[in-house]
Order: structure tokens, then C-alpha cells, then sequence
């Protein structure tokens, strides 16, 4: 017993002292991408997390990714596109003829109207959202009448031609929804359906997955923004590289890879996610081999987070695994998959910690960190994390298998020290000595 409670102590000051010498109670903020060696030196080595702003301020999905985008129906078709194209040839056509080269004919008797229009177009193709097609038609409209008058627009016709072609070229060799005409709204995606939004979670005595439904993006986005109802709680967060297997499309609106991350691990990552989903899903407590860049694209993302050094005061238990099935009537079974073998897992909800079970949790102090539209969270590898987010988010993360370094193997020895503490039930006797101590 001794030797245990040296144990105990031992692994109480190795996280102490993390949390004192790395800054682990508070989370950094980067106002700029660092670069590879930065990277590696002041945060890949020690192990840290920060959250890096401006670094995918280029990425189109940062304005294009709304649900009406994503939408099929919605946003630029190839087919919009070329009548957009073939609007501004007419309007120079006109210009040309006209004998003035800044201005253009239209029948409305208001300057101001085709300033609106033309200033709108060009907020549109700017922010490329969905009402493209309305403004063409009212473009059109005018064009079309017997009562000219001649309205100053400047040169603003051409630089839009011109910046779409440019840009249309940039994207030639990519497949983005709206240059291929493909709606990836009717695409099928693979959705996680659970009861009460915990996906691969503890619930009574077994480790639950979810319901894996593949459905349209589109029913899916109608269930998210409730235009119809469903029972449960729906997320998109298969973490198989689900951007780039399910939506090849939108690669192009982000990246396939971080650069200076990729520079700095010398490798390519071995996953791109896409997340999506509804407020009530939430991700568990866990860890993973990965290092995690995680950007969030629309809406916000709350983690929480325990540095690897305080895995003695966080429980695992073994659990029998079981999946969530919808019955016919809308309610939720859970079904144990008999042949499959039990799985670790952590049963503690950091939101709500049952601390009479788990009593050396409150040992730990957990950092909480919220990740904004345009910010980046790197979430180091083996370190702790629990995921909330607002209704809607949309993140993409990128996850590079971890060096197996020495780093890795400290760990694991720690995580076999973890078990040596728990058998011992010290972690359960120290916390019965301090309420002990207190009465
Ligand atoms: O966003 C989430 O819900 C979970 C993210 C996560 O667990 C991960 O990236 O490892």
C-alpha cells in the first residue's frame, strides 16, 4: 500500500508540474499561422494545444458553406453560371455600342435601381450565395423594354467578368459543386442517429454507438433546420476521411492538407473530417493517436480538455457494445453486439461528473476552450477532449497520425500505472481520507 500511495503522489506532482511549466490552464491563442518549424518547436514537441487565427481566412468554404449552398436546388448551378457569363458579354456589348464606354442602357427611368442591381450582382458573385438567380432576373427585366435612359456604372461590369473568369479558371481542375452543375445536397451521407446525441458513449452499462443512416444531405439539412421532424439526434461525424470519401466536392473549398503542418510531421493526413450536426450531439470524453487540427467553419465549437498527464484520475471501464436501432414507432432499442469484445471507455460526463463513482476526477482541471467560425484548434495527440457545439456547426478537421515516439510510450506507461492505482482502489481511499479530513 505504501508503494501505491507513492504511486498516487508520484503521478499527482507529474501533472502539477505539467500544468504549471506548459501553461496547461489556460489555452494560447496565435494571431497568424506559424510556420512548419515554429509549429514543431512550440507546440507539436511539447505537446500543447492552441487555437491559430487567420490561418484558412483564403478557404472559400469560410463564405460559400451555408446550408442553402449545400442545398441541391440552391446556390450557382454550371447552367446560372453561363447565363451569368452571357448577361456580361451582353452588358459590354452594349456598353461598346453605346458611345459612352461607362455607361449602359436599360429601360427602368432610375439611376439608382441599376446601381443597386449592378452593386448587388457583385456582392453576390463576392459571397456566391444562393439568390444569384433572382438578380439576374431582375437584371434581365430591364434590359428588355423600348425606353432607354443611359445610367453611369462605372467599370464594374468588366471586373466582374473578368474576376469570374480568372476565378472559374483557378477552379477548372476542381470539382466544386457549383462548376461540375452536381447538387451534392441530393447526395447520400452517412448520418449518426442516437436518442439523446451521444454517439460512442457510455449509457447504463454499455458503450452505445449510433445508428449509421445514410440519407440525402438535403433531408438531412431539412431535419437539422427543422423544416421536418424526426425522432433523435442527428450529427455527420463519420471520421473515416468523410470530406474527401462522401463529399469529393467540396475538397476544393478548403484544403487536403495543412501545409505547414504537413511540413512539420513530414507526412500527409491520414484523415480529412467533416462535422455537422444538431446542439444536442455531443462527442465523449476520449483521446486519440492523432495530431488535430480542427477549423471551425460555421458557428462554434466548445472542448473540453485534460492533457495526457491526467489520465490516473480519469476511470475507464470495460463495456459490453451495443448499437442504437430507431423501431418503427420512432423509439430508440439498444442492441448488444454479442460476438463483438468489450471496449474501454470513459464513463465520466465532464459536464456532470458523478464524483461519488469517479472520486479522483475532481483531481483534474480541465481547460475549456471554445473554437469560433475561422479559428483553428490544435488539439495535440493523446490529450483528452469532450465536444459540444451550436446548433448547426460545420468543422472540418484534418487528423496526422501521431509520432510513435518516446512520447507515446511514457504514456503508456502511465496509462499502466493508472490501472496499477485504480486496482489498488487507492484513488477511491485518498479521496475518502480528504472527506474525512474536512468533517
Ligand atoms: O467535433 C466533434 O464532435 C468531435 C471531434 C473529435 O472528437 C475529434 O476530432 O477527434
Amino acid at each position: 500500500m505504501a508503494a501505491a500511495c507513492a504511486l498516487l503522489r508520484s503521478v499527482q506532482d507529474l501533472a502539477q508540474e505539467v500544468r504549471e511549466l506548459h501553461g496547461s490552464d489556460a489555452i494560447s491563442y496565435l494571431e497568424d499561422p506559424p510556420t512548419a518549424l515554429q509549429f514543431h518547436q512550440n507546440w507539436l514537441n511539447p505537446n500543447r494545444p492552441c487555437v491559430i487565427r487567420n490561418a484558412f481566412n483564403h478557404w472559400p468554404a469560410l463564405h460559400k458553406w451555408t446550408f442553402d449552398y449545400l442545398r441541391p436546388g440552391q446556390g450557382p448551378s454550371a447552367a446560372t453560371k453561363k447565363e451569368m457569363c452571357g448577361l456580361w458579354k451582353e452588358i459590354e456589348l452594349r456598353m461598346e455600342q453605346s458611345s459612352l464606354p461607362h455607361l449602359y442602357i436599360v429601360k427602368d427611368d432610375s439611376v439608382a435601381f441599376c446601381q443597386r442591381i449592378l452593386t448587388s450582382v457583385r456582392d453576390e458573385l463576392a459571397s456566391n450565395i444562393s439568390s444569384f438567380k433572382t438578380l439576374i432576373d431582375k437584371l434581365q427585366a430591364p434590359a428588355e423594354g423600348p425606353s432607354p435612359i443611359r445610367a453611369s456604372v462605372g467599370s464594374a461590369p468588366q471586373q466582374i467578368a473578368e474576376s469570374e473568369d480568372s476565378e472559374a479558371e483557378a477552379r477548372s481542375t476542381r470539382s466544386s459543386p457549383e462548376e461540375s452543375g452536381t447538387c451534392i445536397g441530393s447526395k447520400h451521407v452517412s448520418v449518426a442517429v442516437t436518442p439523446n446525441g451521444y454517439a460512442d458513449a457510455v449509457y447504463k452499462d454499455k458503450f452505445v454507438m449510433p445508428e449509421e443512416r445514410s440519407m440525402k444531405l438535403a433531408d438531412f439539412l431539412d431535419i437539422i433546420e427543422k423544416k421536418t421532424s424526426s425522432p433523435g439526434v442527428y450529427y455527420i461525424q463519420k471520421q473515416c476521411s468523410n470530406l474527401t470519401e462522401e463529399f469529393p466536392e467540396l475538397i476544393g473549398d478548403v484544403e487536403n492538407h495543412i501545409p505547414w503542418m504537413s511540413e512539420a510531421l513530414g507526412k500527409r493526413p491520414d484523415a480529412v473530417n467533416f462535422w455537422l450536426g444538431e446542439s444536442a450531439a455531443v462527442t465523449s470524453l476520449h483521446k486519440d493517436h492523432y495530431e488535430n487540427l480542427y477549423c471551425v467553419i460555421f458557428g462554434e465549437k466548445h472542448f473540453i480538455l485534460h492533457p495526457p498527464t491526467d489520465r490516473p484520475f480519469i476511470p475507464y471501464e470495460l463495456y459490453q457494445p451495443a448499437v442504437y436501432q430507431v423501431n418503427e414507432d420512432g423509439s430508440f432499442a439498444v442492441v448488444d453486439q454479442e460476438s463483438a469484445e468489450k471496449v474501454p471507455w470513459i464513463p465520466v460526463d465532464p459536464l456532470d461528473p458523478d464524483l461519488s463513482m469517479y472520486p479522483a476526477y475532481s483531481q483534474t482541471r480541465p481547460l475549456h476552450v471554445t473554437v469560433r467560425a475561422g479559428e483553428m484548434l490544435y488539439l495535440p495527440s493523446l490529450w483528452f477532449h469532450h465536444v459540444r457545439q451550436s446548433h448547426g456547426c460545420i468543422a472540418v478537421n484534418y487528423w496526422y497520425d501521431m509520432e510513435y515516439d518516446i512520447k507515446y510510450h511514457y504514456f503508456q506507461l502511465l496509462d499502466s500505472l493508472s490501472n496499477v492505482i485504480k486496482n489498488s482502489g487507492l484513488n477511491r481511499k485518498h479521496e475518502a481520507d480528504q472527506e474525512e479530513k474536512m468533517t
